[in-house]
This record gives structure tokens, C-alpha cells and sequence, in this order.
């Protein structure tokens, strides 16, 4: 047991080690081809918790991961994300330009409307600083052309988030984008701290991450001590979350279940039922709107492996707390 519970300990220091390396690969799950629907496609539930616990890699969710996560890949399914450019300057705005292949190999020029955009890019260092969520503009070849300012050197991981119109079910793929200037990485922020302040408004997370089963996430958007009640919608609701996580930047993005209407008014909760394909640790990024601007509020929380807090055996030990140091701000 003992051995176990070292193995158990061994590979959530490599998980912290993934979590505080930045610039890898993003293979680090194996992709494979049984094809679940995707788009923030959970993993199959509870295997992780009993059989493969103690084994290497299971705390890492490689060998109980059967589906391709969102993220990882930049083609999918015959559809490609093709930038063009994979190196940019810091600091400046720029233009970033790409296409999105389909299965004949041209640029996809119709898509199905996910929360009132055809599609989303996410932009973010893969240090999970610098979190953009932007919406480019499509010409009538089918090229994508967004603004985007780095504000640093590193490299960065840019997600479009789109459902082409010839498939029933949305795709995530991922491009990694060199930007050239002084890297200081920055280390994720713990777990522990529950409230971020953005933008004036205070955002309190309450609830009970989970792999591999259904959790409900809570955020209460305050400001100077009062819950606000005048969230505004944005993209057709009053919050989106996206999830990453942490070591390989597998991408979640989950929305709550009701919808907002123009003119509409919300707050001060936004309520999210989210399923962390794996145990591990997840730097969270809520956009909410208020004031007129959106604003983003991140979190890391730690999922724990199912049944982590099961006292059978010497490994119980759940996944590596968040790496150490850093603070949030
Ligand atoms: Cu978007």
C-alpha cells in the first residue's frame, strides 16, 4: 500500500509539474478517434475512481479518458484550424488571420450560430494568463480575421470554438501561436482563493467541483458590498464559462441553462451545471457583462479523482492541490 500510496503522491507531482510547465505539446491525452460528441464532452464517468486508481497515469486521466477532449487538437474530424501566422509580436494589436478547413479541404463558410456568434476564439498564454474571448469577422472566402493584443512574450494557445453547419455537434481545435519577447511565467493561482475581483465587481464562487459527474457551479456577482441585479446579456445569457485545464489546456465551455433576452436583467447569480472530464486542477474563466463592458472573472479550482475521500486501500490521495505559490489578484 505504501508503494501505491508513493505512486499515488509520484504522479501528482507530475501533474503539478504539467501544471508549471508551459510551452508543451498539447498531445498530452492521448487523442482518440471513438467519436462522442465533443463539444465539452465529458469523460466517461467513475472509471478513474476504482480500477485505474493507483496506476500510472490515472490520476492524470490518460488512460480513463475515452474521448477526444475539446482543445487538444488542431484537426478534428476533417476540420483543421489553419493560422496564418504562428508566430506574432508582443504588445501590439494585431491582426490575427485564419481559416477553419473542412473534410474537402476548403475553408468552411457555413456554420450553425452558438450563442449568437458563429464562431468564438479563445486566446490564452499557456502559463492560463492572458485569457481573451474574442469574435473575429469572416470575409466572403471564409477567412477569419481577429484583433488580438499579446501582451508578452510565451506561447499562447488560440481555440476556435464553432459548429460547421454540415455537422450536428460543435468542435473546439487548438493552434499554439509563438510570441516573441521576455517570458516570465506566472504560477497558477491556488485553489483556495474563492472571490476575484474584475473590473469593480467582486465575483464569489460557491460549489463543489467534481469528475466525472455533474457539479453546479455558483457565482454571485457583487459590487461595493451590495449583489448586483443588473447583469446584462451577453452572447444570450448572463455568463459564459470557459474551463481549461490545467497541464495541457483541455477546453471546456459551458453556459447556464437559461437564456437571456435583450433588454433582460439578471443577478445576482449565474448558475452552472459543468462535468469535469477528469480529476485535476482547472483555471476557470467566467465572462459576465455589466456596466456596459464584459468583464472576466478566473478561478482555479481542483477537481478530486471519484471517490478520493474513500478510505479503501493507501491512495486515496486525491489530485495534486494546486501547484504552489501564487497568489490571485
Ligand atoms: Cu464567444
Amino acid at each position: 500500500m505504501n508503494t501505491v500510496a508513493k505512486l499515488g503522491v509520484y504522479v501528482g507531482g507530475l501533474a503539478v509539474a504539467f501544471g508549471a510547465a508551459f510551452g508543451i505539446g498539447a498531445a498530452a491525452d492521448p487523442v482518440t478517434s471513438s467519436g462522442r460528441p465533443t463539444h465539452g464532452g465529458p469523460a466517461r464517468a467513475g472509471d478513474s475512481g476504482t480500477d485505474g486508481r493507483g496506476m500510472p497515469g490515472a490520476d492524470l486521466g490518460q488512460s480513463t479518458t475515452a474521448v477526444a477532449l475539446p482543445g487538444l487538437a488542431v484537426s478534428q474530424d476533417g476540420y483543421s484550424l489553419m493560422p496564418d501566422t504562428n508566430t506574432l509580436p508582443a504588445g501590439e494589436h494585431v491582426r490575427f488571420r485564419f481559416t477553419v478547413t473542412g473534410p474537402d479541404g476548403a475553408p468552411v463558410q457555413k456554420y450553425t450560430t452558438t450563442h449568437t456568434r458563429d464562431l468564438h476564439l479563445i486566446v490564452v498564454r499557456r502559463d492560463l494568463t492572458g485569457f481573451q474571448h474574442v469574435h473575429p469577422v469572416r470575409d466572403a472566402a471564409g477567412i477569419w480575421t481577429a484583433s488580438l493584443q499579446l501582451a508578452s512574450g510565451g506561447t499562447y494557445r488560440a481555440f476556435a470554438d464553432f459548429t460547421p453547419a454540415a455537422r450536428k455537434t460543435g468542435l473546439t481545435l487548438g493552434a499554439d501561436i509563438s510570441v516573441a519577447g521576455m517570458f516570465t511565467p506566472v504560477p497558477l493561482p491556488a485553489a483556495a482563493t474563492t472571490t476575484t475581483t474584475t473590473g469593480g465587481y467582486d465575483v464569489a464562487l460557491a460549489g463543489t467541483p467534481a469528475a466525472g459527474h455533474e457539479s453546479t457551479l455558483t457565482f454571485t456577482v457583487s459590487r461595493a458590498g451590495s449583489q448586483i441585479t443588473d447583469l446584462e446579456p451577453y452572447l444570450g445569457a448572463f455568463g459564459h464559462l470557459v474551463s481549461l485545464r490545467a497541464g495541457d489546456l483541455a477546453y471546456l465551455h459551458t453556459h447556464p441553462a437559461q437564456e437571456a433576452a435583450a433588454g433582460q436583467r439578471g443577478g445576482p447569480t449565474v448558475r452552472f451545471t459543468t462535468e469535469f472530464p477528469t480529476a485535476g486542477t482547472y483555471r476557470l474563466f467566467l465572462d459576465f457583462r455589466a456596466g456596459g463592458a464584459v468583464h472576466t472573472a478566473p478561478f482555479t479550482v481542483v477537481a478530486p479523482a471519484p471517490g478520493a475521500v474513500a478510505t479503501t486501500g493507501g491512495a486515496a490521495d486525491g489530485p495534486a492541490d494546486g501547484p504552489a505559490g501564487g497568489h490571485g489578484h
